[in-house]
């Protein structure tokens, strides 16, 4: 079963939202150029309650970039975002998206950031992906979308760690890059994990 999944293609992280990324909606074409050729779609949505503690706006005196102590770990505070039910929350107007899609909604406890389509930050939780994922028969996953340098490498290091294949279509990705280089440091350590970068050309040609 060959699975593609988007991470966080979502309004506040394309232009204009409230955490944008550069060129974060010219991954849009492409990914959805890609997914005719998976047997199934699977969606992740940044999906935070308004009291979420990434928010630099819920600790007093504290700002984005900001980093503080989270239920024992560190923490970087990010401008208000993606905010359940808000239209930064949604998925950019032209992401193709079919009803048969499967969407899992990650960040939605208060006290807890999810970067990673599998599991929270601290792993407390599951997000019930792995196990669908095994359910189903498949056994390599392809990755693109937002952050490069957050949620895509959470995400990519915890399948290959879940002992999935992973192929990272990192055309189709773009990073925050708080850092300069940020994005392309967790390319190479993506790589050093075992993914394999794959580009939209090369899917075409399988
Ligand atoms: C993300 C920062 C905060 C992401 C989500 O989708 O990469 N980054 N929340
Ligand atoms: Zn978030």
């Amino acid at each position: 079963m060959s699975v593609l999944l988007i991470v966080d293609v979502q309004n506040d992280f394309c232009l204009g939202g409230a955490l944008a990324i550069k060129d974060g909606d010219k991954v849009v074409p492409l990914v959805n150029q890609l997914r005719p050729h998976f047997e199934r779609v699977i969606l992740t949505q940044d999906w935070h309650p308004a009291n979420h503690l990434s928010f630099a706006e819920n600790h007093p005196g504290k700002k984005a970039g900001d980093i503080v102590d989270l239920e024992g770990a560190p923490q970087i505070l990010w401008p208000s975002h993606c905010v359940q039910g808000s239209a930064g929350a949604q998925f950019h107007k032209d992401l193709v998206i079919q009803s048969e899609d499967l969407i899992f909604k990650k960040g939605t406890d208060q006290n807890l950031d999810s970067y990673s389509a599998f599991y929270d930050n601290q792993r407390r939780k599951s997000t019930g992906l792995g196990e669908y994922l095994r359910r189903i028969g498949c056994r390599e996953i392809t990755i693109c979308g937002l952050a490069t340098d957050y949620c895509v490498r959470y995400t990519v290091l915890d399948a290959l760690a879940e002992e999935f294949k992973v192929n990272v279509v990192t055309e189709a990705c773009r990073g925050v890059d708080l850092n300069d280089g940020d994005s392309a440091r967790a390319i190479e350590e993506m790589k050093e994990q075992g993914a394999r970068i794959a580009t939209v050309h090369r899917i075409f040609q399988q």
